[in-house]
């Protein structure tokens, strides 16, 4: 495993961890670790040995507290859009584009880039002290890591509205509740939770895993038909070993072995 300076990662259990780890400034995400999360995506999306990916923050204060408000001071109108657009391009194709499942386990505060990050994965799990919000209205900016595209698209138009515009913090029940967080759970139990997710996805079959994900991602894609990604899919899977797998198995009686 690449050893990197703002992350901490390793595989076990077919699992893919990646921790940021820059605990001191809560995780804020510089231009250094995106570099390193664009390699580690990139590694592990294409590692056969890894089946799904767990993304969280180092200690128990935060996730990730936004991006690295130190790095603004300096940038240029034109850096600033191509900091944005590099954002977007690692969020969206390497992390939403996974081809395997990406948790993110909240752990503690996700602000502004750091909530945007968690939008990207696929299935969010917080602690029930955890704290969310897009506060980038507070400094004078928008969210530029997708928050205004995703953040509607999961909650709404006006829960996302309201977060936005006031800049507020919401806590994990609010959260959960508004369906920003699929579940929440104690401290202690969160990465077991997230393990135990991705581990009942390992029993079912890969490629339509996959499928899956690429499928539900098109909804929200308008260079792409939603609707005609999953016919294609669907059609697709009927041509694939695990599918015969999965109906024998049906038939037999008896859980399916996937290769
Ligand atoms: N960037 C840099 N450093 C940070 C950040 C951050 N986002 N958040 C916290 N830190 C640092 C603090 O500066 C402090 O460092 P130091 O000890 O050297 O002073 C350390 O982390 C601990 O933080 P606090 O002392 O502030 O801890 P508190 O418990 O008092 O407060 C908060 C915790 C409420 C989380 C507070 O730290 C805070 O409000 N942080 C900033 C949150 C924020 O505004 N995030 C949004 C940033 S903007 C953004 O993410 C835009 C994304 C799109 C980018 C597009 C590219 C151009």
């Amino acid at each position: 495993m690449v050893q990197y300076s703002n992350l901490r990662c390793e595989v076990k259990d077919s699992i893919g961890y990646i921790v940021i780890d820059r605990e001191a400034q809560l995780n804020a995400l510089n231009q250094a670790t995106l570099d390193e999360l664009q390699d580690v995506f990139m590694h592990f999306n294409a590692d056969n040995l890894v089946r799904g990916i767990i993304l969280t923050g180092a200690g128990q204060k935060a996730f990730i507290a936004g991006a690295d408000i130190k790095e603004f001071t300096d940038l240029s109108v034109i850096q600033a859009r191509s900091l944005s657009e590099r954002g977007h391009i690692l969020f969206s194709d390497l992390i939403q584009g996974a081809p395997k499942p990406v948790v993110a386990a909240i752990n503690g505060y996700a602000l502004g880039g750091g909530l945007e990050l968690a939008l990207a994965c696929h299935i969010r799990i917080a602690t029930e002290s955890a704290k969310m919000g897009l506060p980038e209205v507070s400094l004078g900016l928008i969210p530029g890591y997708g928050g205004t595209q995703r953040l509607p698209a999961l909650v709404g138009k006006g829960h996302a509205m309201q977060m936005i515009l006031t800049g507020d913090m919401i806590d994990a029940q609010k959260a959960a509740a508004i369906g920003l967080v699929n579940e929440v759970v104690p401290q202690e139990q969160l990465m077991a939770r997230a393990e135990t997710i991705l581990q009942k996805i390992f029993t079912r079959s890969r490629s339509a895993v996959t499928q899956a994900i690429d499928a539900i991602n098109a909804a929200e894609d308008k260079t792409r038909k939603g609707n005609h990604v999953e016919m294609d899919a669907f059609g697709h899977l009927f041509g694939t070993a695990d599918f015969k797998e999965g109906v024998a198995a049906f038939l037999e009686k008896r859980a399916p072995e996937f290769k």
